[in-house]
């Protein structure tokens, strides 16, 4: 089966429990799940290893139920523990050959770019996806540099033959302005973990998607 599938879809959701008002990451992910998210990945930064192993490891259960991707951020070792679909890495990270000789050649590794040159980079040196943004200012990540622009995305759409996805302060009233752009995998945090109802999050983007 081809391991990046489910990359041929509308949205790719990422956890962020501090913005999920109160819900877990269990509970958030359900929600994603019956809405039909076939993507997700789980971005914890300063959770405790082991919480984070038994954490991931009902969502992995959830997920495979459900024939949904499971990408971990950051950690190699984790994603291997639990038997993740993919792992997705940044630029200050070990380097792509490298995760891919531990991870091996099932594995789905996601890198972020931020320029031309870094995507191009990425393509060449075997990433099955890239990550493109921020596309807008976002406060969710710490150490985030300054937004992108369209014009990036604009590049990757033309030039970048590997699947991408946009990411950094979309929300339903700009995401139009991503998905008419080209960008067919759009990305979000806190739109979607942070609002009262996640399925009714995520009919009413598509929605805006489709409009
Ligand atoms: N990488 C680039 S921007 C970002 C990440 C993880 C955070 C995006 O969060 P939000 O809440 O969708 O702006
Ligand atoms: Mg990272």
């Amino acid at each position: 089966m081809d391991k990046c599938r489910n990359l041929n879809t509308d949205l790719y959701c990422i956890t962020a429990e501090k913005f999920s008002k109160g819900r877990s990451n269990v509970e958030v992910i359900r929600e994603m799940i019956d809405g039909g998210i076939k993507i997700i990945q789980y971005r914890e930064k300063e959770k405790k290893m082991l919480y984070k192993y038994q954490e991931c490891l009902k969502i992995r259960e959830m997920t495979k139920k459900a024939g949904v991707s499971f990408i971990i951020n950051d950690d190699i070792a984790l994603a291997l523990a639990i038997g993740a679909d993919g792992v997705h890495i940044g630029q200050e990270d070990l380097p792509i050959e490298e995760v891919r000789k531990i991870v091996g050649e099932e594995m789905i590794i996601g890198l972020s770019t931020h320029s031309p040159k870094e995507a191009r980079e990425a393509e060449n040196r075997g990433a099955d996806y890239i990550g493109v943004g921020p596309i807008f200012k976002t406060y969710t990540k710490e150490d985030v540099c300054d937004p992108v622009g369209l014009e990036y995305l604009d590049y990757v759409v033309e030039n970048i033959n590997i699947p991408f996805v946009a990411i950094g302060g979309i929300k339903e009233h700009n995401i139009k302005t991503v998905s008419k752009r080209g960008a067919k995998t759009i990305c979000m945090v806190t739109e979607i973990v942070g609002s009262e109802s996640i399925k009714e999050k995520i009919e009413g983007v598509r929605r805006a998607i489709r409009e």
